[in-house]
């Protein structure tokens, strides 16, 4: 469910730090002369409660800060599979930083400032650069391309994204011959995302969340810097206001609200690696024939119409699909072994 309108709990910008939430719950539980036993943070549960006896509630109607975007269509669109319904993309979502549970990061990331925002692109490249993600949506040719989108978790949806292929961007900066590596990072300013400052809302990670491609899955057509999604610009939850998607390797490798793209000759470190290796390689390409230590990868619930809860399972392909495009990527790799 898309929620349009802010829950009461959810207070003013200028107000939303994790203490601040966390105090004007504690008073609240202090006038209802409740036990101190109540969480932090709103879950689905409580926030009942918390709409009945809320003091003042904001009334200014909530802004939906997307704006629509065209793309022209692309050749790489999936063909002959239905598209997980917006609402589902919208609030079905991992961004940890705003919240370990699904549908956390829809109301948490509310009223998370995108504009303006910079994008720094440096080390080994003939041109260093900082550019501004207007400039950006400006020169860029935005195209749509709906891909299929599979999480680790093995949940799959299939989405209508809109962007433009990394490697346009890349050619702007002029890698050098020493660039092995793209490296990419997620804005940290913990004052205005509340995982970055709190454990409990941001599950203890080390941010900023950072991942990396090889260059030559960086310059592959198929990596798509993405700025929208179902014909607006993306939503704060879904990496706002550009984010990786690399359609053939499994979701986390898409990272979210990208504001620095590092090149260099080393493999850079990469966050769920850092916290699992032997559950989270580098390579993270969606291998059907390679489980995860905690769940098998042969099969995926995709996200369509209906409850989450009776989605329908598929067979996971090799490669997410994308085999034909990207296979050659990885000759003579062993991909049991890099997974
Ligand atoms: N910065 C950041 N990027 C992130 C994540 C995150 O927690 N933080 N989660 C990843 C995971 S696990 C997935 S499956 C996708 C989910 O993207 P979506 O919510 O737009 O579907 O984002 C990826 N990018
Ligand atoms: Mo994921």
């Amino acid at each position: 469910m898309l929620i349009k309108n802010r829950p009461s709990w959810f207070l003013n910008e200028n107000e939303s730090t994790p203490e601040a939430i966390y105090k004007q719950r504690r008073e609240i539980v202090k006038k209802l002369g409740l036990a101190a036993a109540v969480t932090p943070f709103a879950t689905q549960a409580n926030a009942g409660l918390f709409d009945v006896f809320s003091p003042a509630k904001d009334e200014t109607p909530y802004q939906d800060p997307r704006i629509a975007l065209k793309g022209i269509d692309s050749k790489y669109s999936t063909q002959g599979l239905s598209l997980t319904p917006e609402d589902k993309v919208l609030t079905y979502n991992n961004f940890y930083e705003f919240g370990t549970s699904k549908g956390q990061p829809a109301e948490l990331a509310k009223g998370f400032k995108t504009d303006p925002w910079t994008i720094t692109i440096d080390g080994e490249v003939a041109k260093a650069v900082t550019l501004d993600m207007d400039d950006v949506m400006k020169s860029m040719q935005i195209e749509e391309r709906i891909y299929r989108h599979r999480c680790v978790e093995a949940w799959s949806m299939n989405v209508p994204w809109l962007g433009f292929s990394l490697a346009s961007l890349l050619k702007l900066v002029q890698p050098t011959s020493k660039a092995k590596y793209v490296a990419f990072e997620t804005l940290y300013d913990p004052e205005r995302i509340p995982g970055q400052s709190s454990y409990s809302v941001g599950g203890g990670i080390d941010y900023p969340y950072v991942e990396g491609l090889t260059i030559a899955e960086a310059m592959n057509p198929l990596t798509l810097m993405t700025v929208g999604l179902y014909g607006k610009t993306l939503a704060p939850q879904n990496g706002a206001p550009l984010r990786l998607i690399v359609p053939w390797k499994y979701g986390f490798k898409g990272i979210k609200s990208i504001v620095k793209i590092h090149l260099l000759e080393e493999q850079p470190p990469t966050t769920w690696n850092k916290l699992g290796p032997n559950e989270y390689g580098f390579y993270a390409n969606v291998n059907p024939n390679v489980d995860h230590p905690r769940w098998s990868q042969a099969s995926e619930r995709f996200i369509g119409e209906g409850s989450i809860f009776s989605s329908r399972r598929q067979d996971t392909l090799m490669f997410n699909g994308y085999g034909e495009e990207v296979a050659s990527l990885y000759k003579g790799l062993d991909l049991k072994r890099n997974y």
